[in-house]
């Protein structure tokens, strides 16, 4: 946990933790531009309980942090600079970025129905930029699409936005300017906005997560994007975070837990709980109808979709949380690589070994050894499989992480307790007893015996090489 820290381009501002309070800035203050806050850390940020304006029950970025603001005649102010930062992805690995304030994904900004919002938006990247309120009902000038509604902010200038809040859900910002690089590079962020009194479909709850799902094509090594890449991503990523660099969502046992996610990647997302039951009671498009919701363990997010998941955390443990493709649980060094199992290696190592010095050939015995090959690993990157926990290599990353739920979190406390310590005897154990002779072979024995001679067949598969060209597809 940790507090953004803030450059103070104004005096006599003050040092306030959280937001900023109006009676605290002069009016000459007032009349310049929000002091920007920025950030530092990748660590997830404490709430940020709102010191100003209408009450309401704060989310929790993983990863990430929520902007203060200041309020200036009942507007509420933010100061967004778009500008080069550099993330850590995972412990020892560092990407270079595209962000906001300092990091990747940018703050969360959050505010209640109703509210009349003013962002200013600075640009200090090396190219114009805009930003496109994913999701939010505004006048058409504040869309963000550069050159449809508005001019592209230009390098080193400040462009405001203004419009209300106007209905409570949860929403994204990301550029619409040269956005397939901006995006590739990380520049998006997270927008909730509160109900204003009790909501008929709106639940309060006792935790409230937000986080965006991203990808990322950072050749092993490197620290910068790949901005070409459509489909052929290698970095999986929470909040541009990758497993095991992605926090823990701790609750306590009994919770009621909403966990909010938005698809800013380039395919679809089925995120995946253990050991619980949601429901799914929000869309980009607003709280969901009671009448559409049913239980469920996995739900799919599509590209540019925000979903928000709801469960009862009920069941102690470490829970698995993660995009059920399972690639997407692997981090760079496991694409391309051919299927080793069962295959004599000798001479594939010769060939890929001239063409990529220092390669190992893995996997006669399926991938786990991958698990435990991080000295291995050129400087800057993430192994493909990975983390420790408290029985072993987990053997995952990328879109991964844990629900902790339990008995003991107190309310309000968002700390990592550690791992779970299980009551005696309910942890899957090893059998020692004889192994029975296996039934179904007996009768397939039996059948082979009275109908035809049985005989191996050896099923040989091959992918077809084309030399037309089309080897891409
Ligand atoms: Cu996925």
């Amino acid at each position: 946990m940790t507090q953004p820290n803030r450059r103070s381009f104004l005096t006599g501002a003050g040092a306030i933790a959280g937001a900023v309070t109006a009676a605290s800035v002069s009016k000459v203050a007032m009349a310049a531009l929000p002091e920007p806050v920025i950030q530092t850390t990748p660590d997830t940020a404490g709430p940020l309980a709102p010191n100003s304006g209408r009450p309401y029950n704060p989310v929790v970025t993983l990863n990430g942090w929520t902007l203060p603001w200041r309020m200036n005649n009942g507007v509420k102010e933010f100061h967004l600079v778009a500008e080069p930062v550099a993330r850590e992805m995972a412990p020892g690995f560092k990407a270079h970025l595209w962000g906001y304030n300092g990091q990747s994904p940018g703050p969360t900004i959050e505010v209640v129905e109703g509210d009349r919002v003013r962002i200013f938006v600075t640009n200090k990247l090396p190219e114009h930029t805009s930003i496109h309120w994913h999701g939010q009902r505004l006048p058409n000038g504040m869309d963000g699409v550069s050159g449809l509604t508005q001019k592209a902010i230009p390098v080193g200038k400040t462009f405001v936005y203004e419009f209300v809040a106007r209905r409570p859900g949860t929403f994204m910002y990301h550029p619409h300017a040269d956005e397939m690089t901006q995006m590739a590079m990380g520049m998006m962020g997270f927008w909730v906005t509160h109900p204003r009194a009790r909501h008929p479909l709106i639940e309060e709850v006792d935790r409230d997560f937000v986080f965006l799902l991203s990808a990322y094509d950072i050749e092993p090594g490197a620290y910068t994007p790949k901005i070409m890449t459509m489909l052929d991503f290698n970095l999986w990523a929470f909040n541009s975070r990758i497993f095991p660099g992605i926090d823990s969502m701790n609750v306590r046992l009994g919770d009621k837990v909403r966990i909010r996610a938005g698809n800013l990647t380039m395919t679809n997302h089925p995120l995946h709980l253990h050991g619980h039951e949601f429901m799914v009671t929000g869309t980009d498009g607003g709280p969901t109808p009671r009448s559409t919701r049913w239980m469920e363990v996995t739900t799919d997010v599509a590209v540019g979709q925000m979903r928000q998941l709801e469960f009862l955390a009920d069941e102690e443990g470490d829970w698995a949380f993660h995009c059920h493709k399972s690639h997407h649980t692997m981090n760079a060094m496991g694409h391309d690589v051919p299927t080793m199992i069962g295959v004599d290696h000798r001479d594939v190592a010769r060939k890929i070994g001239k063409l990529v010095p220092d390669y190992m050939v893995m996997g006669e015995r399926g991938m786990a050894d991958m698990g435990e090959m991080e000295m291995l690993l050129p400087d800057n990157t993430a192994p493909m499989m990975t983390g420790q926990g408290p029985f072993g290599g987990l053997e995952m990353g990328g879109m991964f992480t844990t629900v902790k739920v339990r008995r003991g979190q107190k309310p309000g406390d968002y700390q990592d307790p550690g791992w779970f310590k299980h009551p005696a005897g309910t942890v899957a154990y090893e059998f020692t007893g004889q192994l029975p002779e296996p039934a179904r072979a007996q009768a397939s024995r039996q059948r082979a015996a009275s109908e035809v001679p049985f005989r191996d067949v050896e099923v040989r598969a091959r992918k077809p090489v084309g030399s037309n060209g089309h080897s891409g597809h």
